[in-house]
């Protein structure tokens, strides 16, 4: 039963439907089924083989769009399912999370914005194509523990380096922590830049975060 839904939810963003798309994030909300698995199983499978076919030439950028477009607007209604009302949070841990300079892939960050939100940690999202130092600026601004970098490209993973050098040298280095994720991130980029973490999705950006702001 749940194995058709989530072919259907991938097959709805692949041909770019948004329509679909909505109406089958609200039956599996309906059906009681866990949202995020929903994304997980469903639609990501959906928009990683969108990505496979543009990396092929068989996929056009117009085309990625409307699968993104769907995309967005199913985790849009899933992401409010995850959890907690945001602004619930406060006194806890707080993360600042944008996706870096030159980056516009944010469907990721939302995910990981909600299901931290749906833990009890206060997020402030800045967007996209945010520059290390309106990362830095707003860290100090909102007193947050912790920042956190998307990085969807391999070009603007680089940025993730330059935060880190920013961070030392303007002394800030030791004020906060540091995540990173985005599908070109890996551990061993994170330990090579001195991120204090680095999480491959939601879930485990989660724990890390409890992890590293014990
Ligand atoms: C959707 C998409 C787009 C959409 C983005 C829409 C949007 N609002 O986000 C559009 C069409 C706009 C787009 C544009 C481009 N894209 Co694009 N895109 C994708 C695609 C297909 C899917 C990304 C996605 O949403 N995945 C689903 C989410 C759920 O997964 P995720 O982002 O990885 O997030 C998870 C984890 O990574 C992690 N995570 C994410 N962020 C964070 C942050 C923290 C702190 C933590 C802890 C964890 C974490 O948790 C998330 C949830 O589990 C990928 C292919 C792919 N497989 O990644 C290509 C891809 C990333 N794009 C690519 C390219 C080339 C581009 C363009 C340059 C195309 C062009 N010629 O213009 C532009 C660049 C625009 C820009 N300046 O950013 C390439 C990158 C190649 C490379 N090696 O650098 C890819 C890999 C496609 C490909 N195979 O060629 N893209």
């Amino acid at each position: 039963m749940n194995d058709s839904l989530f072919e259907k939810a991938a097959n709805a963003v692949l041909e770019g439907e948004m329509n679909k798309s909505k109406e089958i994030a609200q039956k599996s909300i309906d059906q009681g089924i866990d949202p995020l698995k929903m994304i997980e199983k469903g639609f990501s499978p959906g928009i990683a083989e969108a990505g496979r076919l543009f990396d092929r030439g068989e996929l056009f950028l117009p085309q990625l769009m409307t699968c993104a477009d769907a995309m967005k607007a199913a985790t849009n209604i899933l992401n409010q399912t995850l959890g907690n009302e945001p602004g619930n949070n406060e006194g806890v841990i707080k993360v600042i999370l944008g996706s870096v300079e030159g980056d516009l892939h944010d469907i990721g960050k939302g995910i990981v914005a909600s299901l931290l939100e749906a833990n009890g940690i206060e997020v402030i999202d800045l967007g996209t194509d945010v520059p290390v130092d309106k990362f830095a600026s707003k860290a100090q601004e909102f007193e947050v523990d912790v920042i956190g970098t998307s990085s969807l490209l391999t070009t603007t993973m680089k940025e993730t380096e330059k935060l880190e050098n920013y961070l030392k040298e303007k002394g800030l280095r030791n004020k906060f922590k540091t995540i990173v994720g985005g599908a070109p991130v890996t551990e061993r980029w994170a330990k090579k830049i001195g991120a204090d973490a680095y999480a491959e999705n939601a879930n485990e950006a989660v724990s890390k975060i409890f992890e590293i702001t014990q």
